[in-house]
């Protein structure tokens, strides 16, 4: 493949769940690969198997200056970003609001809206001058519908898909493509593990018997809203596991 024809997405949070299953993805239909991510080791993992498709890059996208930095040490042949991923993203615990740790809240939303935001600025201008480009956000239905315990998790990703459209506001005319991709209840990624704070057994609860989505119906869902012609634009698409649907609202009584 020539590598001056073949697209590039940069996925961040590319070293787990999501994140990877995309990058492979992307890398498996010919694209390359700017995979970013706190961790290095996963990564060149990605890097051993896909060679120099992959361009590995340790990144904290809260960081501001460190995204900067990246962009500005791209190489020359990796600069002009095609699909930019914004997928790095957490939930920190299920406590109520009222008995929520502050520090859990402020990581969330500083990775989760702020990281995504400042990804988002780095990189659209890029995409303007070119005329093309495609921004995909995984927001998740948690900034849709409410749950007990979703309280600062699901109001960051209220944030992404409200972000998204006005993006697209903005973008009008420009060619570049903007996607919020909701994902539901999805299992074999870190996403619980993290949530519960390292607590396996309580973070594989989450899935037992539920049959959840897996990283690879997410990816696949990326690479569609990706391979569509530029005239398509999907603005959401939300997806849950069959197993996962709606319930009552709740009224407490005296
Ligand atoms: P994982 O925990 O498996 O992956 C999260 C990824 O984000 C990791 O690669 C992690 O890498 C990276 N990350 C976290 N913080 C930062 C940071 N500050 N800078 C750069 N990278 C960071 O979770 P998922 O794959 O499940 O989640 C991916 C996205 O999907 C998140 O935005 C999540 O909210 C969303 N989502 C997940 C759902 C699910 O059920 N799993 C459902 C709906 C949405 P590292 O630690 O190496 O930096
Ligand atoms: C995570 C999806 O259903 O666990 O964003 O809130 S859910």
């Amino acid at each position: 493949n020539d590598s001056t024809q073949q697209q590039i997405a940069l996925v961040t949070g590319a070293s787990a769940g999501f994140g990877r299953a995309i990058c492979e993805r992307f890398l498996r239909d010919g694209y390359r690969v700017i995979a970013a991510a706190r961790r290095m080791e996963p990564l060149r993992e990605l890097q051993r198997q896909y060679g120099e498709a992959v361009l590995p890059v340790v990144l904290d996208v809260r960081d501001e200056q460190a995204i900067a930095a990246m962009r500005a040490s791209l190489p020359e042949h990796w600069r002009d970003v095609d699909v930019l991923v914004n997928n790095a993203g957490l939930a920190l615990g299920t406590e109520k609001a009222q008995e929520a740790v502050l520090r859990d809240w402020r990581t969330m939303i500083d990775t989760n809206v702020t990281g995504l935001a400042l990804m988002t600025h780095a990189f659209l201008p890029g995409m303007v001058a070119r005329k093309r480009g495609l921004v995909v956000n995984i927001g998740s239905v948690a900034g849709k519908y409410p749950y007990p315990g979703g309280n600062v998790y699901g109001a960051t990703k209220a944030f992404v898909a409200q972000f998204s459209r006005n993006l697209r506001a903005d973008l009008a005319g420009t060619g570049v493509r903007v996607t919020d991709v909701q994902p539901g209840l999805c299992g074999d990624t870190e996403f619980s593990l993290t949530r519960y704070r390292g607590d396996r057994r309580k973070a594989d609860s989450v899935y037992d018997g539920a049959h959840p989505l897996g990283p690879d119906d997410i990816a696949e869902t990326v690479a569609w809203v990706a391979s569509l012609p530029p005239r398509v634009n999907v603005n959401a698409i939300e997806v849950m596991p069959t197993s996962q649907s709606f319930s009552a609202l709740t009224i407490t009584r005296d």
